[in-house]
């Protein structure tokens, strides 16, 4: 089994969607295992500029495809998928590089390994970082932090330097098919605060329940046992009141 790093990027259409499918299907390659995969980050693009930005991750896996047959698996994952694109440097729906194949060395024409651009690409040495620091680039002799350290070009954008799923906040950690994740639990279990670090770590909306409002709530911590019916027959209508309104705002947005 040889350990792998893959790079990939969306800048077109629903980038995270893109991102999400893609790791979906690795996690189905033959023989082959996904280990683990990085945040995503949201990055200027590099090279040709006037392009959208770009969502960039970093993924590990190992695997018992040889280098050649784990590119034509990954070309055939970007078709189904959903690349449209294939100008070079240009926008592209998911773009999936071979950065590294163990410690193999390959000079081909149509692959090179270790990627000809990771030195020179933040968008792939951060998130790489994240996974293996300290992995030695095996042409450059060199750890993933030390080229990190090195590299200036591609810079992300800015000092929250990840992607919120909305704006330009936080960590995504992709689930790749999870739409929506109700908490439920008894007062006080902490859903709130799970559901804030959980909507935080995946980009997610957060939609809390309006507790503050309900008027019984006072009463019923006073003599739980009389008013726990009148509390949540209230939280239900509220709920649903909120959640009527969130349809017409689209709640699965993101
Ligand atoms: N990919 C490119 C060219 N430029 N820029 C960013 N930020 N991210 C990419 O994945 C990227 C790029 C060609 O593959
Ligand atoms: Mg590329
Ligand atoms: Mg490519």
């Amino acid at each position: 089994m040889t350990h792998v790093y893959v790079g990939l990027g969306s800048n077109i259409g629903d980038r995270i969607r893109f991102l999400s499918r893609a790791l979906g299907a690795m996690a189905r390659i033959p023989n082959s295992r996904l280990l683990r995969w990085s945040r995503v980050y949201e990055t200027e693009p590099v090279g040709k500029k006037e392009q959208p930005l770009f969502l960039n991750m970093v993924a590990e896996l190992e695997t018992a495809q040889t280098s050649a047959g784990l590119l034509a698996l990954l070309k055939e994952i970007e078709r189904l998928v959903g690349r449209t694109t294939s100008e070079r440097w240009g926008p592209r729906e998911i773009d999936l590089d071979i950065l590294y194949f163990g410690t193999e060395i390959l000079n081909d024409i149509d692959l090179k390994i270790p990627h000809p651009e990771v030195a020179n690409r933040r968008f792939v040495l951060v998130p790489m970082k994240e996974l293996a620091s300290d992995f030695v680039d095996p042409l450059r002799q060199q750890t993933i932090q030390e080229l990190c350290r090195v590299c200036q070009a591609g810079q992300q954008r800015g000092p929250n330097d990840t992607y919120d799923g909305s704006s330009n906040g936080v960590s995504v950690e992709i689930p790749t098919e999870v739409r929506y994740i109700a908490i439920e639990g008894v007062i006080g279990a902490g859903k709130t605060t799970l559901a804030r670090m959980l909507s935080e770590r995946l980009g997610a909306r957060l939609v809390l329940e309006r507790f503050e409002e309900n008027p019984v709530l006072a009463k019923f911590y006073e003599d739980p046992e009389h008013f726990a019916f009148q509390t949540q027959i209230f939280f239900l209508l509220s709920r649903y009141k909120q959640q009527q309104e969130l349809f017409q705002a689209d709640l699965f947005h993101s």
